[in-house]
């Protein structure tokens, strides 16, 4: 018996001895990031319960619930986004003011290239590197001096014409054409290895600290998808992203129950391969989810993020991004920073124009995160034309918003 006794003492001492792991620190040890978890619910999910209900309430919290929002978009519509393949190389060459970088990825005998044109500004880069946006098929939004733009094709990464592109592009090439990545996901992949080479590229001149991101459309779902993921992006600008962007499936299909012609699930995963083929078992039960894209916004939290969107265009479901922006600005006024989120709607323009009464909020955002400018950020704005649909909070947030404890 008094072996016994022993035997367990000497087992357990050096357990004992070691430093135990404070609340906090278990919290990020023991973070649990299931992709899918029973969930019921018509409300908004809360933002500031983990998985298991129990409370969000610092930022260390926070980014064990962010690992499990990643999770679970990838897990419900996003499908799997890789890590960095062993190989990344790139080549760079410049002429005048118009770079082109060329990035080589994926794993040896099995990779593909692709490049990009980068527009720089005239004059002497500072020391750290120009500042960058990277710009989702080509640039609709103004840019002010000072600031190179690099022009990504992302639907050679991964095609978007219709159902025919599913697992078609060049990340396909590399990882198969039943990868479960949806078109968004891998261009966030083709996005992260663009910054992976430019960090590498002293030649290019590029403040790898100091990227945006944007795109428009179909390119601004993608543009916040990769704000959402790809943590090195510093600011995230998605213009007229409409349904499966900055709205919330479970509000568009409000909008659409309520008599408007928005687009809603059940459409966009017949239309095109924005998402993976698993979400197609979710379209007509959104309640399931345990997400919305209110919490895909939140994870560019605490990093900048301003989106655009357009009334006019019933389609865009406008009632749906007010409302979806909204509730992902709680996530925002937890960490004490609301000024890092914005949200402008307004109406009398083309889809993806950019009418230059915008430009003052667009460039108080370039010039604070890109460029270390003063400027107020302080903007959430709509012109309220919801189609005659209303907007209820208490329909859909039904939690108070806490504020984060400090580190
Ligand atoms: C707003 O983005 C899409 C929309 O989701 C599609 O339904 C429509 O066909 O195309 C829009 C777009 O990308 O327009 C350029």
């Amino acid at each position: 018996m008094a072996f016994r006794w022993l035997s367990f003492l000497l087992l357990a001492l050096p357990v004992l001895s070691l430093p135990q792991p404070s609340g906090i620190e278990a919290r990020a040890l023991f973070c649990n990031t299931p992709a899918n978890i029973p969930f019921n619910d018509d409300k908004l999910p809360d933002p500031f319960k983990f998985n298991d209900g129990t409370p969000v309430r610092s930022m260390t919290d926070w980014a064990c619930r962010r690992s499990q929002i990643s999770a679970l978009v990838e897990g419900y519509e996003a499908g799997t986004l890789p890590p960095k393949p062993p190989v990344v190389t790139s080549t760079f060459s410049k002429s005048g003011l118009t770079g082109n970088l060329t990035v080589t990825a994926g794993f040896p005998g099995k990779t593909t290239t692709f490049s990009s044109p980068i527009t720089f500004p005239n004059g002497t880069a500072p020391a750290a590197g120009w500042p960058l946006v990277i710009a989702y098929s080509g640039l609709s939004i103004p840019v002010p001096d000072g600031i190179a733009v690099l022009t990504y094709d992302n639907s050679a990464i991964g095609e978007q014409n219709d159902q025919s592109s599913r697992g078609v592009g060049q990340f396909f090439d590399v990882y198969g054409a039943n990868a479960t990545a949806s078109s968004m996901t891998a261009w966030v992949w083709g996005l992260s290895r663009i910054i992976d080479v430019l960090e590498v590229t002293p030649a290019a001149h590029i403040n790898t600290a100091k990227i945006a991101v944007t795109g428009c459309s179909r390119d601004g779902k993608g543009a916040l998808m990769a704000g959402a993921f790809e943590e090195r992006i510093a600011l995230t600008i998605p213009q007229e992203s409409g349904s499966g962007g900055d709205t919330c499936w479970r509000l568009s299909k409000f909008e659409q129950d309520s008599g408007d012609v928005v687009q809603q699930a059940t459409e966009i995963v017949q239309e095109n391969v924005w998402f993976s083929t698993n979400f197609d078992n979710f379209v007509f039960n959104i309640s399931l989810l345990p997400y919305d894209h209110h919490l895909l916004a939140a994870m560019v939290a605490p990093r900048p993020l301003i989106s655009y969107e357009n009334t006019d265009f019933e389609w865009l479901s406008p009632l749906s991004a007010f409302g979806c922006m909204t509730a992902a600005h709680t996530v925002f006024e937890a960490m004490g920073i609301p000024d890092k989120h914005a949200f402008v709607q307004v109406g009398n323009h083309s889809h993806c124009d950019f009418p230059s009464d915008l430009n003052p909020t667009l460039f108080a955002f370039f010039d604070k995160f890109l460029l270390d400018k003063e400027a107020n950020t302080t903007i959430f704005e709509t012109n309220g034309l919801f189609n005659g649909t209303v907007w209820n909070p208490s329909q859909w947030i039904n939690w108070t918003t806490p504020r984060f404890s400090p580190l």
